[in-house]
């Protein structure tokens, strides 16, 4: 049975929240310990669905893991450490968990079957089966293994170059992972950089690699070493508040130790842009990532263009920031981003089709969207589709809307910020 809430109109929203781990980074501290020589402890996890699939997965393949909220230890056995799974690999909603972990696997001499929920099953995976079957790795399943459920058979891999046609971490972060144990020297170009998590995690790990702006390179024989890791909160569920505080009257929101990667700050530069009351204290490095206290108040805001290399620094928060542009004078134009057809939703479709149904003045292009602005909201009946970012999304939009707003399948949010609406609770 999918749950439904209901949001309603707010007068202010006040306080202070410490946003939950950031998504990528507790993927990778999991997956990087279970491959790593020695115990990796985690604290700050994000204990939300699509981590916890890769902890299940990993489990699978014979690495111990304990896990209490927000505290994991893995104990890692070095690559030789991973055994054949008797069961198939469920990656559950996890786009981060399918690809990375087929990359590790590409290079492990056994087999594995991968499989995903309905929304998985609709995500092209080519991009990364297609290089890692070039490095050698045997790899089968629907449409030639561009669908789940994958079948892999891994084993010795050879290094490659390869151009990825789109900016993806989730591209870069397996084929390194599966070039870290090939022959020879293995490079990714990018057209634009993507979050470079996998990257700096890698290094706190003790691998060396080599990069410029949009290419890395490894060699391949490189082995990890266990580590203590700090995961900082995720700027991407701190996006939903930072447009609250944004649209919302009298308002001023707090969000304490958030990760302010540059690869990932993209949302701040656009509501900086917008004209937004942002303010930026308490900078720190933990673990080679930045994090922050971000201060955001209510703005008065203004449209604006989103495009090209910013895209990929804020490709999760467009759902978020069509509803900001709703409540700011002018146009707002995204372009460059037609990666958003392959995610969880098709995000350009349903972001434009439940904002209409709010009474937004919005349409739907060949890679983004044009938002006009300012538009009061209406109430109404919206879905999240079985997708997490836009259901918090609609909640935001919930909250400066006339009427209340009804939103479905909202379970979905238990992906990546499972205290979402206790969060907004203690805000209103
Ligand atoms: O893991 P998943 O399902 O792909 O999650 C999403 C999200 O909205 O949480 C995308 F749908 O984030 C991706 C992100 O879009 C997480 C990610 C990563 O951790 O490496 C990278 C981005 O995807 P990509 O395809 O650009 O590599």
């Amino acid at each position: 049975m999918l749950s439904t809430k209901i949001v309603k109109r707010v007068d202010r929203l006040k306080g202070e929240i410490k946003v939950p781990g950031d998504k990528s980074i507790s993927h990778r501290a999991v997956m990087f310990g279970a491959i790593a020589n020695g115990k990796t402890t985690v604290e700050g996890f994000l204990p939300g669905e699509d981590c916890l699939s890769t902890i299940s997965c990993f489990r699978k393949l014979g690495i111990e893991i304990e896990q209490e909220e927000d505290r994991v230890t893995v104990y890692g056995k070095g690559w030789d450490g991973l055994r054949e799974a008797s069961e198939i690999l469920d990656v559950g909603n996890s786009g981060t968990t399918t690809r990375l972990m087929l990359g590790i696997l590409a290079t492990r001499p056994f087999h594995s079957v991968v499989i995903g929920d309905a929304s998985i099953a609709k995500r092209p995976m080519a991009r990364v089966t297609v290089p890692l079957k070039q490095m050698g790795a045997k790899i089968d399943g629907r449409s030639e293994g561009n669908y789940t459920p994958l079948s892999l058979r891994g084993g010795q891999t050879k290094a490659i170059s390869f151009h990825s046609p789109v900016a993806s971490a989730q591209v870069k972060s397996a084929i390194l992972l599966a070039g870290l144990q090939s022959e020879g020297v293995t490079t990714v170009t990018e057209p634009h950089k993507s979050r470079d998590h996998t990257e700096r995690m890698l290094k706190a790990f003790g691998v060396q690699l080599q990069e410029d702006e949009t290419s890395v390179s490894v060699s391949g024989g490189q082995s990890l070493q266990a580590q203590h890791v700090v995961v900082p909160g995720d700027i991407s569920s701190a996006a939903f508040f930072l447009v609250a505080g944004a649209i919302v009257p009298n308002s001023e929101i707090t969000l304490l130790n958030v990760g302010i990667n540059p690869t990932r700050t993209g949302i701040i530069e656009v509501l900086r842009k917008m004209g937004a009351k942002l303010q930026i204290t308490n900078e720190r490095v933990i673990n080679e990532e930045k994090m922050a206290d971000l201060t955001i108040s209510t703005s008065e805001l203004g449209g604006i263009e989103i495009s090209g290399e910013l895209i990929p620094r804020l490709i999760d928060e467009i759902p978020i920031i069509a509803i900001l542009a709703t409540q700011a004078n002018g146009t707002t134009l995204i372009k460059d981003a037609e990666e958003l057809k392959v995610k969880e939703t098709n995000r350009i479709d349903t972001v434009v089709s439940q904002l209409q149904k709010l009474g937004a003045n919005i349409e739907a292009t060949e890679d983004g969207m044009i938002i006009h602005g300012p538009t009061p909201l209406t109430g109404g009946q919206v879905a999240s589709f079985g997708d997490h970012r836009i259901g918090m999304a609609m909640a935001i939009a919930g909250l400066v809307s006339s009427e209340e707003i009804e939103i479905q399948e909202i379970e979905a949010i238990d992906v990546s910020y499972p205290n979402f609406f206790q969060h907004l609770a203690e805000l209103i």
